[in-house]
């Protein structure tokens, strides 16, 4: 356990400007993984900024996602071991706050969790990253029958379909695996993996191609963090309500509800992308077959207004989000837009998108 502030405690009954007491220990929980440990440091040192007098410390568990690592088992379901333990020491005030990658937060949170705080996204887009051998190629110059690695569908799906002389394979573990594993061995020719995983773990430099939203789009909530929270714990949500960035918080909510909405008709690859612009929330959305053969893609806008003064607060959740200092209106416009996208791809025929052919070895 190791503490961001090792500030004297102060004599309890002293309130902070915001309910906080000043007394009050705020424990925020991570994963051991070295991406998680660097966003949770990353949320507590803005934190620490703006509420210098509350004593905050990290506690790191490991998760019984950290240790089974079956790439057999669909998304949502690795979603769910890799929340677990967290959410169990949640629950049960051993920690107050926990930081998560916005992407791997399922769209229906458990009972009585909610996010109190979406920060400001990084670059959502994707990235490859090249075996050290073939410097200065990208996936158009590589040589015919190249084996890219990547463990998500929805890369795989849409990269199929755009460079069909290139070969898909699943990779398993997580980014720093990935990475060890791509320059340790001659298995794979490159990897794709998010800009933002590989910028916050100090890889930049690795980055050899940012994959445009023509070539790939993003998946939902990427590159987002996301500060889950207990849904009644009315003082820490209103602490780390300070932390949303507004536009953020806005494009999750469409992208989430879009994303929810095609769950309960469909279980293909999805992946979004969104741009606030002028006050108009831009949405593209699109679903695939595994093999990328099919797909089916439509755009939707809607006006919001992010940075407008908050008339009505927010009371309600939003996919899961709470943003009391936001306007409602935005938030509800914000989520109808996801609905009626999904609701659009539905009536187009998502549904008809083949769901066979799940594992990628055998897609080709
Ligand atoms: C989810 C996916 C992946 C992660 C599926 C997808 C990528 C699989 C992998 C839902 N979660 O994107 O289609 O490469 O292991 C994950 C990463 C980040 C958050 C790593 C990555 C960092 C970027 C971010 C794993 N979760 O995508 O390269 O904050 O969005």
């Amino acid at each position: 356990m190791d503490s961001v502030n090792r500030n004297v405690v102060k004599k309890g009954g002293q309130t902070h400007k915001d309910g906080i007491e000043a007394s009050r220990v705020i424990r925020i929980g991570t994963r051991q993984s070295q991406l998680a440990r660097i966003q949770t440091n990353y949320v507590a040192e803005k934190l620490k900024t703006l509420y210098p007098d509350v004593h905050l410390e990290i506690v790191a568990l490991s998760t019984i996602g950290d240790i089974i690592q079956d790439p057999a088992l669909p998304k949502i379901e690795v979603k769910v071991l890799f929340t677990k333990d967290l959410d169990d020491a949640l629950k049960k005030n051993e920690v107050d706050l926990v930081v998560h990658s916005m992407k791997d937060l399922p769209t229906i949170l458990p009972t009585g969790f909610t996010i109190g705080a979406v920060l400001q996204r990084e670059n959502p887009l994707d990235a490859v990253v090249l075996h050290p051998k073939n410097a200065g190629l990208t996936l158009d110059t590589l040589p015919s029958e190249s084996v890219i690695g990547t463990s998500s569908v929805r890369r795989a799906a849409q990269l199929k379909k755009r460079f069909p002389h290139l070969k898909f394979k699943q990779i398993q573990g997580e980014l720093d695996i990935h990475l060890k594993n791509l320059d340790e061995k001659e298995d794979y020719a490159a990897i794709v993996q998010a800009v933002a995983g590989l910028k916050r773990t100090g890889r930049e430099g690795r980055v050899s191609q940012i994959l445009e939203p023509d070539d790939c789009m993003y998946a939902v909530g990427q590159g987002a963090l996301a500060v889950k929270v207990r849904a009644q714990d009315n003082d820490i949500l209103k602490m780390v309500s300070s932390l949303h960035h507004p536009d953020t918080v806005l494009r999750c909510i469409a992208e989430r509800a879009f994303l929810k909405h095609l769950e309960g008709g469909c279980s293909v690859p999805v992946a979004v992308h969104t741009e606030i612009k002028d006050l108009m929330l831009s949405m593209t959305g699109a679903v695939f077959s595994f093999d990328g053969a099919e797909s089916l893609k439509e755009n939707m806008q809607t006006s919001v207004d992010p940075g407008n003064q908050v008339k009505k607060p927010a009371d309600t959740q939003h996919v899961g989000i709470t943003a009391r200092n936001m306007p409602q209106s935005s938030q509800d416009a914000a989520e109808k837009l996801g609905v009626n996208l999904a609701t659009r791809l539905l009536s187009k025929g998502a549904m008809e998108i083949p769901t066979t052919a799940r594992l990628l070895n055998e897609a080709r």
